[in-house]
């Protein structure tokens, strides 16, 4: 009797720590830090790039500029902090130090400072300001601080790294709290330049010493990494976990592809952080200020990086008064507004759920927690059920078009595949098909009406936690008209949204509705700005203003020389960005590279354009980093080069790269030579288009 007892206590006990054990859900693999589970939640912050270059109009500074140019006549870092806040964002990342070394602050270890500049009388802080208005805001303060430094004297020495840290800890200790700690892998040195090896395990204590709930950015974390492009965009299918071993910032980091999707399984936590700037280049310039990108890019890039578990930094330059230009500001202020409207009224919050499986004994978990608009509170599987659907059911019919979906992350990311149905004429119809998931998935749907929408996880590494289900309807957006010109110079504009008028200007005014009306392809030869706006509502609705800079079309153009393949020559001069010269992959031969082209006529020339072909992000795309430019009157005799130089930071943001001459040289030839590559182990060379400035 007893012992028969005795055996039944035991099963009974063995029966509850099985209960418990299936109540308390695993973390599954790598797992987030609490100041990573926060960063997350920031998802849309700012960027500020502020220095010399925006005086100089330079992407990467040399380090020699005189300190002196930089003098802002309005600076107000409140201004910045108050566009941020009025903009959504929920911190600002400022260039505390570029490449060119200069310091926005009057550093110890430097004598390239704004000590040193004519702002104040060299009295004035940056960082001080900013991270004071960063307060007064309620908005987070980080700082960018570049490894590679073009002034410093000591940089390409050992002692360099104990300067770094010196300046690291000056910064942490005293403009803090820091939120975010960026570090910039970049570096043009090329093959004959200086060589550093950085110490980042020295780096990286400061940080921890100094500011231990700070995220430290880098190509490979390890608080968040860098996406692999300067876009915006992350993978559709985007891991939150990376294989980080053998890896480092810069040239040794994973492939660009491999940033872009993480590592399924990865060893370590490392978000992915979507860095891009509101214009093309990083820093302000006057030539950028009507190239701002539209409502409708935004919400693109918001929805491939806020909608693909990134955060968003979006870098919005100050200009050279020291303030953030209305162009930006104004283009900030119409995004929020079209954020606000989408996200106002979260449909799922009035629907049943119901769910395929629960798991039991665990008050933490309930199918209702999936539409309470709070993504620390939870549903989930029992162990085992890696296949399972949660179904919102509606008593009246809604209509959406947006999706959001959310894991519970302090677990782990788990989902590996996923589907959105919708009840439809009493049939499921699938609207969605996906991999991952993470801390936030967007899904931009057809707009459609139903009483019941069915997510079915297909797929994941363990049980799925899901925290979030939300549906909107997001208003319609009219999209941007696309500018485009043929080689022969002949102007066509089209917009994807259906039936809209399309206005334009060519003298650079902002086109109205009542500016001529766009209905067929018409001759720009010459070049000049065209500007175009699309109107629906007998033009009570309107795109963004896009404009488009065109410089002497190609007409007349022939290939003189060219060198690998010079079959495909033609295409650096079709004017379609999509086709491109290529030297050939190394097959036929290695840097330098030539391709010649006889223009037609003689020409005023006042510089040049080259745009690398987009198929980049690869080592071998055959950017061009270090050119030279020849220009020639019977393409025989080139004489010294007209221009020599490099794209600064085209590898991460292969956009058009356009070189102005120091005088107008008149000339029928020209001739680009490409001298180093982009990539140092790329043997190839290409151009997308070459161009020549006219005016
Ligand atoms: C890159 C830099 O080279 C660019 O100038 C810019 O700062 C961008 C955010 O990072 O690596
Ligand atoms: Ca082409």
């Amino acid at each position: 009797m007893m012992k028969k007892a005795a055996t039944f206590l035991a099963g009974a006990l063995l029966c509850y720590n099985a209960a418990v054990a299936q109540s308390t859900i695993k973390p599954y693999g790598a797992l987030p830090t609490k100041a990573q589970e926060n960063w997350q939640d920031m998802e849309y912050y700012m960027f500020i790039h502020f220095g010399p270059n925006t005086f100089t109009d330079r992407e990467w500074g040399h380090g020699d500029e005189d300190p002196r140019i930089f003098n802002p006549t309005q600076l107000d870092a409140r201004q910045w902090a108050r566009t941020a806040k009025l903009a959504g964002m929920k911190g600002i990342i400022i260039t505390a130090k570029h490449h060119d070394g200069f310091c926005l602050w009057p550093s110890k270890f430097s004598t390239h400072t704004v000590r040193e500049s004519a702002w104040k009388n060299g009295k004035g802080d940056v960082l001080k300001e900013l991270s004071a208005a960063c307060k007064q805001y309620g908005l987070k303060f980080g700082v960018y601080l570049s490894p590679w430094d073009r002034n410093h004297p000591a940089y390409g020495t050992p002692e360099y790294n104990q300067i770094f840290a010196k300046t690291l800890n000056e910064v942490l200790s005293s403009y803090g709290p820091v939120f975010e700690q960026w570090f910039d892998g970049a570096n043009g040195e090329g093959p004959n330049g200086k060589k550093q090896e950085y110490n980042w395990q020295l780096f990286h204590s400061v940080v921890y010493r100094e500011q231990p709930n700070a995220v430290i950015f880098s190509d490979v974390g390890p608080g968040c990494r860098w996406v692999g492009n300067e876009d915006g965009y992350a993978g559709t299918t985007n891991w939150s976990t990376l294989n980080v071993t053998g890896y480092e910032p810069g040239k040794k980091a994973p492939s660009q592809a491999t940033l872009n999707k993480g590592d399924e399984d990865g060893e370590k936590w490392v978000p992915t952080e979507c860095d891009v700037s509101i214009r093309p280049g990083w820093f302000y310039s006057d030539a950028t200020n009507d190239k701002v990108k539209s409502v409708a890019k935004l919400l693109d890039i918001y929805n491939a990086s806020v909608g693909r578990n990134g955060n968003l930094l979006l870098n919005v330059p100050v200009d050279r008064r020291g303030l953030i230009n209305a162009n930006d500001s104004t283009r900030l202020m119409e995004f929020r507004r079209l954020l606000e409207t989408t996200f106002k009224n979260n449909l799922a919050r009035s629907a049943k759920v119901t769910v395929t499986d629960i798991r039991k004994n665990n008050t933490a978990v309930k199918a209702s927690y999936l539409v309470d608009g709070n993504n620390k509170t939870y549903w989930a599987t029992p162990d085992g059920v890696q296949n399972a659907g949660i179904t919102l059911t509606f008593t009246k019919p809604v209509t959406f078009n947006r999706a959001v979906l959310q894991e519970y992350i302090a677990l782990g990311q788990r989902v590996k595949a996923f589907t959105v149905e919708v009840l439809e004429d009493g049939a499921y119809k699938e609207v969605a098909n996906e991999t991952t998931i993470g801390h936030k998935r967007l899904l931009r749907v057809p707009t459609t009406t139903t009483t019941q929408v069915r997510i079915n996880i297909k797929d994941a590494k363990a049980c799925p936690v899901i925290s979030e289900v939300q549906l909107y309807n997001a208003p319609d957006l009219l999209a941007d008209p696309e500018i485009k010109r043929d080689k022969e110079g002949l102007l066509s504009i089209t917009c994807a949204s259906p039936d809209p008028e399309l206005h334009y200007t060519l003298d650079g005014s902002e086109p109205t509705f009542t500016s001529p009306r766009y209905s067929q392809p018409f001759a720009l030869v010459e070049g000049g700005v065209v500007k175009a706006k699309a109107f629906i509502h007998k033009g009570k609705t309107a795109s963004s203003t896009i404009s488009a800079s065109f410089n002497m079309a190609q007409s007349k153009w022939k290939v003189l020389a060219a060198d690998g393949k010079a079959g495909t020559a033609a295409n650096a001069i079709d004017a379609n960005p999509d086709t491109y010269w290529t030297s050939g992959k190394g097959a036929f031969g290695h840097y330098p590279y030539e391709l010649a082209i006889d223009l037609g006529e003689s020409l005023s020339l006042k510089g040049f354009s080259y745009l690398p072909h987009r198929d980049a992000h690869t080592t071998f795309s055959g950017i061009i980093y270090k050119y030279a430019f020849y220009v020639s009157n019977d393409g025989k005799e080139w004489g010294q080069p007209v221009s020599t130089g490099s794209f600064d930071n085209i590898r991460n943001n292969p956009v058009q790269q356009t070189i102005r001459f120091p005088q107008a040289v008149t000339a029928r030839y020209i001739k680009l030579v490409a001298l180093e590559p982009a990539f140092e182990t790329d043997h190839d060379a290409s151009v997308a288009e070459l161009e020549v400035l006219t005016k």
